[in-house]
């Protein structure tokens, strides 16, 4: 299958965040997609090209417009008050604060377009940002043109991009941009499945009340894991929604024995919803040796991951997500997609 990737996810560099009580460097680093990419590239995966530039009208139809405006501007609002280093939030607007009235000055504006202290900005980062949005579009073209399937070497990170706020390393949420424009572009229904180690709580959020796009998570249990306040096994979509989000909630511990069972599971439901397009959000940081993850998968279990995915026969986009164990995240992201080519 071919790759999409562009080096301008370079310039996201440096940025730092905040981690149990301190500011330290951001484990979302720029060689992990170097590493993807030379391991792409070592296993004759097949061809990697460069993004085409996209406009942003899909990504308006899944973000907030006041939202996507603001991204742009965070570093010239930044450096405009003589700061530099990375950009962060403190404040947010909690229950019983104001959610309804934007504040003026970039520290209130970065609190109110986000729900935590990961999401660093830097000046190379909307560049970057720009550029794996329009990696994202570029294999999703691919897909729909009718490639059996296509990699998006996304970096930054989307799943934890909301309609209107950022987190979590994401800031435009690739695989949900993919999904939208697929949509636009011929695809009845589209299924989103999400098997990175945290809940994907900004894909939930964006499709929860559509039945056209169902969303399926598997990943570490709220009640213990980061993204704390979604991600459990009761929240299955509104309205035209409703039984079109499905989550998958796992333990501490979990290994591929019981983490395989709730793949399983995932795609039954989604042959039975019976989507044109399949969109993989593809986190690595299952892995036994991830460091800031609590799951057990081995090396060997990804390609597994792959071979099971194939087997539903549909045009599949794999869009990269998490993964911060850096050395072996090119053998475990390709391995999925090897497993997937090799079924
Ligand atoms: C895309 C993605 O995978 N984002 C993950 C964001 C996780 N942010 C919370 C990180 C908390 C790390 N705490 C573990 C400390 C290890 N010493
Ligand atoms: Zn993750």
């Amino acid at each position: 299958m071919k790759t999409v990737f562009s080096p301008r996810h370079r310039g996201h560099a440096d940025q730092l965040e905040l981690v149990a009580g301190a500011i330290v460097p951001g484990f979302e680093l720029v060689s992990r997609a170097e590493y993807v990419s030379a391991q792409v590239q070592a296993v004759g995966l097949g061809p990697i090209i460069p993004p085409d530039e996209h406009d942003l009208a899909s990504a308006h139809r899944v973000h907030r417009s006041d939202y996507l405006n603001f991204l742009p501007t965070i570093w010239s609002r930044w450096t405009a008050e003589g700061r530099n280093g990375t950009a962060l939030p403190f404040t947010w607007p909690t229950r019983g604060l104001r959610g309804d009235v934007l504040p003026e000055f970039i520290d209130g504006l970065l609190g109110y377009y986000s729900f935590d202290a990961g999401c660093g900005i830097v000046e190379g980062s909307w560049d970057a940002i720009k550029s794996s949005h329009d990696v994202a579009l570029t294999a999703a073209a691919l897909v729909h043109a009718g490639e059996r399937a296509a990699f998006a070497l996304c970096r930054p990170p989307g799943h934890h991009a909301g309609a209107g706020f950022m987190g979590g390393y994401c800031y435009i949420n690739n695989a949900a941009v993919a999904a939208q424009w697929l949509r636009d572009n011929g695809a009845k229904r589209v299924s989103i499945l999400d098997v990175d180690y945290h809940h994907g709580n900004g894909t939930q959020e964006i499709f929860y009340a559509r039945g056209d796009v169902q969303v399926i998570n598997l990943h570490a249990d709220p009640m213990q894991e980061y993204p704390y306040f979604l991600g459990h096994a009761d929240e299955r979509g509104l309205g035209e929604g409703e039984g079109y989000n499905l989550n998958y909630p796992m333990r501490f511990g979990t290994d591929w024995a019981r983490w395989s069972q709730s793949l399983d599971d995932a795609c039954a439901q989604l042959a039975d919803y019976a989507p044109d397009v399949v969109v993989i959000s593809l986190g690595v940081d299952t892995f036994e040796k991830d460091p800031i993850s609590k799951f057990k998968l081995k090396t060997e279990d990804f390609p597994k991951i792959g071979e099971r995915i194939a087997r539903l026969g549909l045009p599949t986009l794999f869009v990269m997500e998490g993964g911060y164990a850096v050395a072996e995240i090119g053998t475990n992201a390709v391995g999925v997609l090897t497993g997937f080519e090799g079924a």
